[in-house]
Order: structure tokens, then C-alpha cells, then sequence
């Protein structure tokens, strides 16, 4: 199929997904490749095939350079763009059909510096996608969900890529919460409602604004829900993976 980056804010179920979505893919008889991109990842929900970690060292950097944990974690990821031959030489070793990329936790080191871009077009195996994570307890209330819309179509922006949005850990909220968070996703009159009996004032003002900002833009969010717990949404989530990376669709699905 190609490579797909896993991007989300901080906490949001990347690394967990890409664990839990590559063993699921395995199972139905896949061949598999996981790329660990976060080089300040402590511990990892999964063995990861090829890892940052092991070409830039956050620890080393700190103290060779003098910074401190942020500053350490902003020059690795420019760090990381040089070593793209050789990860590439590593990755295409496995002979893999479908690469699986985490990314850092915090986005803004993948996705606002001109690595982050970079490192996605000079990765070889093709085509590639993009997949976003909703937090789905974050996205609850309406104004956070727009604020994720919002740095949805920032990585957009950013990389230009076919991008997929999945509601991530459905698990933990009932489901009529869970078909209301999908609703506002599908139906845009449904978010603008809520958004007018949830919020007031400016946050109300600015959410419609931003929403229907977004929308101007011909983006669009549709969430695919899913848990990396129970694997719940997988399959469906592979059904529009396949399509996106087969269509070479420029767009957001
Ligand atoms: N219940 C539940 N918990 C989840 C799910 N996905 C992730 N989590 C939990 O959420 C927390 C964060 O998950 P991670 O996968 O580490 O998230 P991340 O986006 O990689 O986090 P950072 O890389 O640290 O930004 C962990 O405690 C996970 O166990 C899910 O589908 N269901
Ligand atoms: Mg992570």
C-alpha cells in the first residue's frame, strides 16, 4: 500500500494506534513495517522495526549542546533530517507493503518545522498518507472539537498529502456521545447547533466562524471512530486507508 504518518496533539492515541493497528494488519496477513519517529519516546506500546531513538540520542544532544529537554527535542527532529538515507536503507530492507510512521508527541516538532515535511518527501516507499487523530474525550466539547478541526487543516496545509481523521479512543465514552462527536463530523448544521447551545459570547462567535472558515476551504473531517483497546473501527479504517492511498485522492476524505 505505502506509508502512513500517525499525527495527533500530545496524549491523543498515536503511538498506541500505531501499535495496536499494525498488529491488527498483521493478523489479517499483512506485511507490516513500524518507524518510531519520536526521539524523545520513553517507553513504546510496541516493538518499532526501525527507530529514531537509535540514530538521535535527546539525551547526548543535551548535553553535547547545552539545551535543555525542549530545546534538545527541537534539534533532533532537524537531527533526524539528515539521517534519512539510512533510515531509508532500513525501512526498505523489511520489504514491507505497508509502512506505519509515529510521530512525535508533541505535533509541533513534526508538523511546524521544515523537517517534519522534508522527512515525509524524502521517505521512498509510496504513496503516502496522513491520518489525524480526534482525541474523542478532547473533542467532546464543540469548541475544542473546532479547535481540532482547525490544526487538522494546519498539518493539511502543511504537507499536502491525503489525510484521513479518525476519532481515537471511542472506547471510554458512551456511545450516544461518541454518534454526536460523528454526527457534528458528517453534518456541519449539527456542529453549528451545538456550538450555539454549548457555548456563548466570543467562544461562540469565533467557533462558528472558524468552522465555517474551514469549510470554505473544501476540507472536510469526516471521523472514522475507532479504539486501540478493542481494535473496534479497524476495519473500517482500512477500507478508506486502501482507498486514499490507491486514488491518490489530493484530498481530504
Ligand atoms: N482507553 C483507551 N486509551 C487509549 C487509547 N489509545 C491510547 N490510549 C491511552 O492514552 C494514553 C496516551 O496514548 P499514546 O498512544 O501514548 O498517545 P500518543 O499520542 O502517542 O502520546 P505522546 O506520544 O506522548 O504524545 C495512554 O495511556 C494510552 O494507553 C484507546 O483507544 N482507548
Ligand atoms: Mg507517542
Amino acid at each position: 500500500m505505502g506509508t502512513i504518518f500517525i499525527i495527533g496533539t500530545a496524549g491523543s492515541g498515536k503511538s498506541l494506534f500505531t501499535g495496536s493497528f499494525a498488529e491488527w494488519l498483521k493478523i489479517s496477513k499483512q506485511d507490516v513495517a513500524v518507524v518510531n519517529m519520536d526521539p524523545g519516546a520513553l517507553k513504546l506500546p510496541y516493538s518499532p522495526d526501525v527507530d529514531i531513538r537509535n540514530y538521535v540520542d535527546v539525551g547526548i544532544i543535551m548535553e553535547k549542546y547545552g539545551l535543555g529537554p525542549n530545546g534538545a527535542l527541537i534539534l533532533s527532529a532537524d537531527l533526524i533530517a539528515d539521517e534519512m538515507d539510512s533510515i531509508n536503507q532500513e525501512i526498505e530492507t523489511m520489504d514491507a507493503d505497508v509502512i506505519l510512521v509515529d510521530t512525535p508527541g508533541q505535533m509541533e516538532l513534526f508538523a511546524f518545522r521544515a523537517s517534519g515535511p522534508y522527512i515525509v518527501n524524502e521517505l521512498t516507499i509510496g504513496p503516502k498518507g496522513l491520518v489525524y487523530l480526534f482525541d474523542s474525550v478532547f473533542s467532546l466539547n464543540p469548541f475544542n472539537y473546532v479547535s481540532n478541526m482547525f490544526l487538522s487543516a494546519a498539518i493539511y496545509n502543511r504537507f499536502f498529502i491525503p489525510q484521513l481523521h479518525v476519532l481515537s479512543k471511542i472506547d471510554l465514552l458512551n456511545k450516544e456521545k461518541i454518534d454526536q462527536i460523528i454526527d457534528w463530523s458528517f453534518d456541519l448544521n449539527s456542529l453549528e447547533t451545538s456550538i450555539d447551545i454549548c457555548l456563548e459570547g466570543t467562544k461562540r462567535l469565533f467557533s462558528r466562524n472558524m468552522m465555517q472558515a474551514i469549510c470554505q476551504l473544501g476540507l472536510k473531517f469526516k471521523l472514522i471512530p475507532i479504539s486501540s483497546k478493542t481494535n473496534e473501527g479497524f476495519l473500517d479504517f482500512n477500507v478508506y486507508l486502501e482507498r486514499i492511498l490507491s486514488s491518490g485522492n489530493k484530498y481530504t476524505y
